[in-house]
């Protein structure tokens, strides 16, 4: 393969070097060598604890990962990206969602115009709406209030809603109901809507293109199911509202422009929560906690921003999981949240960051010769402890883990905190320091046994502490793996803000779908293909 100019670089090569000498160190060693491990590699910052301390890594490593960061220019990256800069080269667009969690008075300017007035609009128009609909203000067309929120809309338009919804709902009103629809599968409309009441639902139609066949098959389909029960078009109005950069097709639709919340193309889909696309989240929550949930991402961007370096846990975060992938050939990255309501945070970061960082390509057009795009999974802890964690302990692969704690509960059920913390602190511990023939055979294992009961130990982790899952809270870590995306984009020189594969997805079946409607439509696919066609045509 051809050589580029990061791997052919002196700091990668040193680094190179160094992964082979840590590989022949250990986590229990190290631990032994420096008693001020954990201070040495652990920061406090914004209300987060962060540890990572277990990772493979000793001060050299740092020292060099901080180098590489420097050499591949990941400040002046940084400052493009907040200057407003079109670093999205292939789309031409500037990448500001920060602006869209700045006080007011911030300036975040798009081809010199500052764009904070605007984002503040649209904010008090969400505002406006929201409280609105949960104070009954807001009536359906039999003059009811709204009781049902169905939010409509796929991946960044849907990933965002629900992850925040299912991780606030602790602060969301009983008497309301949320869902969200996404797939094209009929299934998912189906047992969305089959215990709601027409009179009572609001549909937001959320897609920043309003073109997604997903989101318009659905948004079709909800359309008329609810004027079976209205019958009467003019009750669309009070039933539909739209969140979209695209006026004109939100107005085909039938959706009066006046109910349609605007964002901006330097928003990318899976960078979108904070924008409008967040108006199921804040009529969840009100207006107030999506404002302290703002605050959070806000707090965390500034920190981004300012932070030097050595201090700064976005970028920390983003040159480990750099060191994990290319230099100890650990390809995946666990998320192991232990907090239930974190239980769609797993996926939510697969979109952020694989869709960022699967590329491989760089922003000179160079097929890169190292592997970028870590693939992200997870589930929350305690339920992955008994299933996949025994891979991770004891398989052959390397799997770092990202353990996230809240010290409170928000349902503070004695003694099930004490019990949930308790497993994920012991979980790190094993997997850094595991468990020595010896100390097998010390319990009074049978030497036939005892070689399976080993840990080997030595399984990198990093620890999130924070004090307890608030909307803030929750706006921190997001904005924590956002500016993580970033770093390691910046470092393997590609864009993490483009997305031409999911593109791709959206025209593929096109050519598909009158054939398998239509039993005449020649078909000219390869054999395999054709098959399929013909079985579902049968
Ligand atoms: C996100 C992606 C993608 C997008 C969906 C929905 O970064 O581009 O997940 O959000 O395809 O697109 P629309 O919002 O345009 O419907």
């Amino acid at each position: 393969m051809k050589k580029t100019k990061l791997t052919e670089s002196a700091v990668w090569k040193k680094l190179d070097r160094q992964s082979q000498k840590i590989k022949e160190d250990s986590l229990r060693a190290l631990f032994e060598r420096n008693p001020d491990r954990v201070k040495d590699f652990s920061l406090q910052s914004q209300g987060i604890y962060f540890d990572y301390s277990k990772q493979l890594i000793d001060k050299e490593t740092m020292g060099l990962l901080l180098e590489l960061a420097r050499e591949q220019k990941v400040k002046e990256r940084m400052d493009a990206m907040f200057a407003g800069k079109k670093i999205n080269s292939t789309e031409n667009r500037a990448v500001l969602h920060m602006a869209l969690r700045a006080p007011a008075n911030a300036e975040y300017l798009v081809d010199g115009k500052n764009v904070m007035p605007e984002v503040h609009q649209v904010l008090s128009k969400m505002t406006a709406f929201a409280e609105k609909v949960r104070n009954g203000q807001w009536l359906g067309y039999s003059g009811k209030p709204i009781k049902n929120i169905v939010n409509i809309g796929i991946g960044g338009s849907d990933l965002g809603p629900v992850m925040a919804y299912e991780a606030l709902k602790h602060y969301a009103p009983s008497d309301m109901v949320f869902r969200f629809i996404s797939n094209i599968d009929g299934s998912d409309f189906a047992e969305a809507t089959k215990d709601l009441d027409p009179e009572e639902t609001l549909f937001i139609v959320a897609s920043k293109t309003f073109t997604t066949l997903e989101t318009m098959t659905n948004a079709q389909t909800a359309r008329k199911w609810f004027l079976e029960k209205a019958r009467n078009e003019s009750s669309v109005a009070k039933h539909f509202v739209a969140v979209s950069t695209n006026t004109a097709e939100v107005q085909k639709f039938g959706i009066d422009p006046e109910n349609m919340f605007g964002f901006w193309d330097w928003v990318g889909g899976r960078y979108s929560m904070t924008s409008s696309i967040g108006l199921s989240t804040m009529i969840a929550i009100g207006s107030e906690l999506y404002g302290e949930m703002l605050k959070g991402f806000h707090l965390i961007d500034e920190h981004f921003r300012n932070a030097p370096f050595e201090q700064n846990i976005p970028l920390i975060m983003g040159l480990l999981n750099i060191w994990n992938n290319n230099f100890l050939d650990a390809h995946t990255q666990a998320i192991l949240p232990y907090d239930n309501y974190l239980k769609r945070f797993p996926a939510y970061l697969q979109q952020l960051t694989m869709e960022s960082n699967g590329k491989h390509v760089t922003l000179d057009g160079e097929t890169v010769n190292y592997q970028t795009g870590t693939i992200y999974w997870g589930e929350p802890g305690t339920n992955g402890q008994h299933s996949f964690y025994q891979l991770i302990h004891q398989g052959t692969r390397l799997i770092p883990c990202d353990f996230i704690g809240f010290k409170q509960s928000l349902n503070p059920l004695k003694p099930h905190h004490d019990y949930l913390i308790a497993n994920m602190i012991a979980q790190g511990e094993a997997l850094a320091f595991g468990k020595t023939l010896e100390e097998v055979i010390g319990e009074g294992i049978e030497e036939s046994l005892a070689q399976h009961k080993v840990f080997e130990g030595n399984r990198p982790s990093s620890t999130f502490f924070l004090e307890k899952l608030t909307p803030e809270n929750l706006g921190k870590l997001i904005a924590l793996y956002e500016h993580s995306v970033f770093v390691q984009g910046a470092v393997w020189n590609i864009n993490p803000f483009d997305q031409m594969g999911v593109e791709l997805g959206k025209v593929l079946a096109q050519k598909i779908i009158p054939e398998l409607m239509n039993k005449s439509t020649q078909i000219n696919h390869d054999a395999s293909t054709n098959a399929l066609i013909e079985l579902f045509r049968q």
